[in-house]
């Protein structure tokens, strides 16, 4: 009987501690090696996210918006530029954070607003708003609990960003509203919703990024099962990964996929990189040098 109790603790014990943490977790299991050709890491330069008081800074703001989605008033975080204009048109960038953020993991961790002050400056990147929202549509936002179990709420939070939180922004400021002028990237489960709803509406979203993505990115042939349209429409695609973050697979295998079928795609390793804000940070830095200009 003895036996028995024991062996039926066990397998509870590792059951919960499983659910608590799926494979190809952060410190979960190693997933499966996908062969792919990276391309080239570049160091950013020193001091790329250091606040420089000699520059001209953005600003940050709040804001609420209804979602119909949802059935909530939701919130993001806003990132104006340095100088912002109402009377002038801007691009805007979503970008999105991972499962156990919300709408100010950017902030807290990513200097965002530092790392685009420090770009502006410097002529590398296009004046531009950049929206953080809260990527976990559903009633309770808040990343409590088993933060594992909610990703039902970043899938559906598609239909929250098209349907409720663009044209809010479009409503608010004074915006480009073409696919041109929209970009979206996030880190891990950000990521991976940025690749899906990115690549899954390319007419809305012509520059697409994948940081670290998780495992809720879809298969590269449903990311792009018309070839011919994505070389039409998509104007980046682009991703990064550390080398020592066993959620690889998820960007290496969509690299193969594209080298395979010759279209344009960026991978790159980030050399000993884990999964945290230094590869995130990298990836933003260089992201947001490439899009809107072409
Ligand atoms: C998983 C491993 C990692 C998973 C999600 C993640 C839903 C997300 C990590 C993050 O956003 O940091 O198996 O499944």
């Amino acid at each position: 009987m003895k036996k028995i109790l024991f062996s039926f603790a066990i397998i509870l014990l590792c059951t919960i501690s499983m659910m608590a943490q799926p494979p190809g977790g952060p410190g979960g299991f190693p997933m499966p090696e996908v062969k792919c050709d990276f391309d080239p890491y570049v160091e950013a330069p020193k001091g790329y996210d250091m606040d420089d008081l000699n520059i001209s800074h953005g600003t940050i703001e709040t804001v609420e918006y209804k979602s119909t989605t949802v059935g909530t008033i939701r919130k993001a975080t806003i990132y104006l530029p340095p100088k912002y204009n109402p009377k002038k048109k801007y691009p805007v960038f979503y970008l999105l954070h991972g499962i156990g953020g919300d709408e100010k993991e950017w902030l807290e961790g990513g200097a965002p607003n530092v790392i685009m002050d420090n770009l502006i400056a410097k002529g590398n990147a296009k004046e531009m708003i950049i929206v953080m929202p809260n990527g976990r549509a559903q009633e309770d936002d808040r990343p409590v609990g088993n933060v594992y179990l909610g990703s039902a709420a970043f899938a559906n939070f598609e239909f929250d960003l098209l349907n409720d939180l663009i044209p809010f922004i479009e409503g608010k400021y004074k915006v480009y509203t073409d696919r041109k002028h929209r970009a979206i990237a996030g880190l891990s489960m950000g990521g991976g919703q940025s690749l899906n709803f990115g690549l899954g509406h390319m007419d809305k979203f012509a520059y697409v990024g994948g940081f670290s993505s998780a495992p809720n990115t879809k298969m590269p042939e449903e990311l792009i099962p018309d070839v011919n349209k994505f070389r039409k429409q998509n104007s980046l695609l682009w991703m990064v990964c550390g080398t020592a973050d066993n959620l690889m697979y998820n960007s290496s295998r969509l690299k193969a996929f594209c080298d395979e079928k010759g279209i344009p795609c960026t991978c790159i390793a980030y050399p000993e990189g884990k999964h945290d804000f230094v590869v995130w940070r990298y990836g933003l830095y260089n992201f947001a040098q490439l899009i809107f200009k072409k």
